[in-house]
């Protein structure tokens, strides 16, 4: 393991199960999920358009996913080479995706009537995935949470001078409801609790943080109910998974200039829920690319789908996931159970490693030779990753430093000899095994 990874592990909170899964499994599924499917104009909707809780009940009226099969989701993420799913299992919105006891506000209480997330799970158990939740700290529906800034009734005088919310009575509600679904599903391995913002101030109101949240005993709560679970770090206690969202880090990511467990989350398109006019889709090779940056960073990749209103992924979004899939499929050794690699970077490639393997991604595909520094005697055999095929390699020769390839070559470089033809992949991989006691 290299020195990153282990300094990072060093930083886990004790209490806290192990995160070992997940720094091994490398890449997820996210799934948003919710009304705000049907509206279609992504998961924010409701506060974007500033829709009072009442009016946003429409959703719920016409929810109706006749073509939800968990099954289909399940061995989507499979297929596509992810080992954990996180879902929502309720997003700011405040609606229950799971037969809460606790609201009428839930998925059994529309046309639907199924409980979502425990067909999830089940489905999860079975392609022998690991379940995670998403759990919006926030809730724009609950009575008794606070107005503010992001909430959508941000404009409403009356309601801003009359409503009466006690925090203390939603804190108790978010608990209750974080007990039920830690109690009623089997195990779960991963808690994504979604977002804290204590720093913000409107003038009127203030954002809301770990007083608010109870976050201290929600953390020992859920603990209490599954003394396995990994927590994510958007609770305002400044540990769990660092999760930057959005972007790629330069490289892995720290926590006061220590490196730490992290996990990137990202879109297809921008949006997290299902998007009907956002076209903005990351191309297939793209999102490879993008999970092999991430675990050369050492960090995770949880990779979002929003499902529509009638229960599927979108075409496009099979489609990705089919195309990342057929590239895990030959490719899987190179991302799962790797990390950061310490050797110097060739041009334009990313390398992982595991042990004395290191792993090759070309992301730009050179004219006939790589070189790759200070590795001179250390090389015992390589090969291409996707179909096995040796990839022969030289020492850099002084005396032959007159030939067109060594010429320019750094001293104690290795050359590889590739052929013209790009393999038909989206990013080839050589896998480079090193001697033992190189
Ligand atoms: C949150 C949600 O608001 C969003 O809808 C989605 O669920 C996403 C995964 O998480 O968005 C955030 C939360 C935190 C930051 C940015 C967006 N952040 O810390 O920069």
């Amino acid at each position: 393991m290299n020195e990153m990874m282990k300094e990072a592990k060093a930083q886990w909170p004790a209490h806290y199960g192990s995160p070992e899964w997940l720094v091994h499994d490398r890449f997820g599924l996210f799934i948003h999920w919710g009304l705000y499917a049907l509206p279609a104009r992504h998961e924010w909707v409701m506060t974007w358009e500033k829709t009072p809780p009442e009016a946003y009940k429409t959703y719920m009226k016409y929810f109706n996913p006749d073509l939800y099969d968990a099954k289909k989701w399940a061995k989507a993420a499979k297929q596509a080479g992810m080992k954990y799913v996180v879902v929502t299992t309720k997003h700011h919105e405040g609606f229950a995706m799971w037969d809460s006891a606790l609201t009428d506000y839930k998925i059994t209480n529309t046309p639907f009537g199924r409980d979502a997330i425990a067909e999830l799970v089940e489905a999860l158990r079975e392609q022998d995935l690991k379940v995670g939740f998403y759990h919006s700290l926030i809730d724009w529906h609950h009575p008794d949470f606070p107005l503010d800034g992001i909430h959508p009734l941000r404009e409403d005088e009356e309601a801003k001078a009359h409503r009466k919310s006690d925090i203390a009575n939603y804190r108790t509600y978010l608990h209750e409801q974080v007990k039920e679904l830690l109690t009623n599903y089997g195990k779960i391995d991963y808690l994504w609790f979604d977002f804290s913002y204590p720093d913000k101030d409107w003038g009127w109101s203030t954002g809301k943080g770990k007083d608010d949240w109870g976050s201290e005993e929600l953390e020992r709560l859920a603990l209490q109910l599954q003394p396995d679970l990994i927590f994510n770090n958007r609770m305002d206690l400044d540990r769990g998974v660092v999760t930057p969202e959005q972007y790629q880090p330069k490289g892995p990511a720290t926590r006061d200039g220590v490196p730490v467990i992290w996990e990137a989350c990202q879109t297809l398109t921008g949006s997290w829920g299902y998007d009907r006019d956002n076209l903005d889709f990351k191309s297939p090779e793209l999102l490879v690319k993008m999970l092999i940056d991430t675990v050369s960073k050492n960090g995770n990749l949880l990779l979002n789908v929003g499902p529509n209103g009638r229960g599927e992924f979108e075409t496009r979004a099979l489609h990705s996931l089919s195309e990342i899939g057929e590239w895990m499929r030959l490719h899987e050794c190179s991302i799962v159970g790797t990390g950061r690699s310490e050797l110097a970077v060739p041009e334009d490639c990313r390398l992982t490693q595991r042990g004395s393997t290191v792993y090759v991604h070309l992301f730009s595909w050179p004219l006939k030779h790589l070189h790759m520094p200070h590795l001179e005697g250390k090389i015992d055999y390589a090969q291409f990753l996707h179909d096995a095929s040796e990839v022969r390699f030289k020492q850099h020769d002084p005396s032959e430093a007159h030939s067109h390839t060594d010429a320019e070559v750094d001293p104690g470089s290795v050359t590889f000899e590739l052929p013209v033809q790009k393999p038909d992949v989206l990013v080839p991989v050589i896998e480079v095994f090193l001697k033992e006691d190189a």
